[in-house]
């Protein structure tokens, strides 16, 4: 046969198998593809980030430090007829991405494995290994204490087979990420009400995504589920939030674009606690107009969100979300939140972006809180938990 008709006959084999899967799936299947196609386009969408872009005063409702919290003016969106998307099992979810983070990761790892496995191990060696951990933002103390230990006891065990040192290289990391912080979720609410999470940090730091990405772990896991969209501050944001609640069938409370993030928030409180939900996740904006501005505005949130709740119960976890590839710039960010709210938790997203995993461990000394989740994507299922040794152990596949 020559090669013109065999292309021909390839081409042809193509379409008839096109036809055939379009026929098995039937018209109501590739309906529910396109809305998820389509939903999926929408959250993906880019949201302009940019601080400061309502004028000062604008949402003037919110001025009232402590005033009762309007009468929730939020509007729930009930999609219960919409078909959600059913997120992946956590299992899949988990080996998936530790595939991902050991690819983004793999610089870090392999530049240590290798500089570890050559034939001698001198001075400027273990200087090389140093750098390579102060680059990979691991900070200049913890990188010196970490090479320190790890020299100790190559020279006391006396060995240099690469499988030995490999060993002790993954218990040393595992060390300065600390295994024994606890890394759980507070979303275990007291009897008859919901735990109410607020999520913070600077604008386009990955709030809005991590929420979406939180409330499909939830759900996954049979949780009920309520989202506040006290972001108020452009529309666009509570748009980006109530789509990730559609898609996996959450209600969202919002308000008019510029009214109080308080009640918003609180009106979502309300609103989980009505309908027995188990947890409320509260995303906000970042607005790092000034360290004053972000306390009085965080700070009530806080205090006006827990009211419809028992006495004593506070906000049960405040999860500050920082973007990996900022570095330093990112742990100034990280420091001004940690002053102005107590994070119980953090959230280091686009950990996909950037070889620097060392950031884990800079934060978690510096805040003194732990590391729970990663974010490793943009896609929705794209969110990990942290654990010490699975993140080492990621490090080190590459
Ligand atoms: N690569 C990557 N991108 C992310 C991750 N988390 C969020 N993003 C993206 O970062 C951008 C800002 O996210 P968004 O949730 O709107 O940030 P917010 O302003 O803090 O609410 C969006 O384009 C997200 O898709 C992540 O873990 N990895
Ligand atoms: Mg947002």
């Amino acid at each position: 046969m020559d090669p013109l008709s065999l292309i021909v006959l390839g081409a042809l084999a193509v379409i008839i198998a096109v036809i055939l899967s379009l026929g098995l799936r039937g018209p109501s299947a590739s309906a529910k593809a396109a809305r998820q196609a389509e939903a999926e386009r929408r959250a993906a969408e880019p949201v302009s980030t940019e601080p400061g872009s309502r004028g000062e005063g604008a949402g003037a409702s919110g001025a009232g430090d402590d005033a009762e919290p309007a009468a929730p003016s939020a509007t729930g969106e009930h999609l219960s007829e919409r078909p959600a998307e059913t997120p992946t099992a956590p299992a899949t979810r988990l080996g998936r991405l530790r595939a991902r983070l050991a690819k983004s990761n793999s610089a870090l790892g392999r530049g240590l494995l290798a500089l570890l496995s050559r034939d001698t191990l001198d001075e400027a060696t273990w200087e090389e290994i140093e750098d390579t951990l102060i680059m990979a933002d691991l900070g200049v103390d913890t990188a010196g204490e970490l090479v320190e230990a790890l020299r100790e006891r190559v020279r006391v065990i006396g060995t240099r087979d690469p499988e030995t040192v490999r060993e002790l290289l993954r218990e040393e990391l595992i060390r300065v990420v600390d295994p024994s912080m606890d890394r759980e979720l507070a979303v275990a609410g007291p009897d008859g009400e919901p735990a109410v999470v607020l999520v913070v940090g600077v604008n386009g730091s990955g709030k809005t995504t991590t929420v979406g990405k939180i409330a499909r772990v939830l759900v996954a896991e049979d949780k009920d589920v309520v989202l506040g969209a006290a972001d108020t501050f452009r529309a666009a944001a509570s748009e980006q939030l109530t789509t990730w609640g559609e898609r996996v069938g959450v209600e969202t409370i919002r308000g008019p674009e510029g009214s109080d993030p308080a009640s918003v928030a609180y009106a979502a409180v309300e609103a989980g606690k009505g309908s027995g939900a188990d947890v409320v996740l509260i995303d906000t904006a970042g607005r790092l107009q000034n360290k004053r501005g972000l306390m009085d505005e965080l700070g009530k949130v806080k205090r006006v969100a827990t009211r419809p709740l028992s006495e004593g119960h506070r906000i049960d976890e405040v999860l500050l979300v920082l973007d990996a590839t900022t570095g330093q710039n990112g742990m100034k960010q990280a420091q001004v939140f940690a002053e102005v709210v107590d994070i119980t938790g953090i959230v280091l997203t686009k950990l996909d972006g950037t070889a620097k995993g060392g950031i884990v461990v800079a934060v978690q000394r510096e805040l003194g809180v732990p590391v729970k989740l990663i974010g490793l994507g943009e896609g929705a299922d794209d969110l990990a938990p942290f654990t010490a040794e699975g993140f080492v152990d990621a490090l080190l596949e590459g």
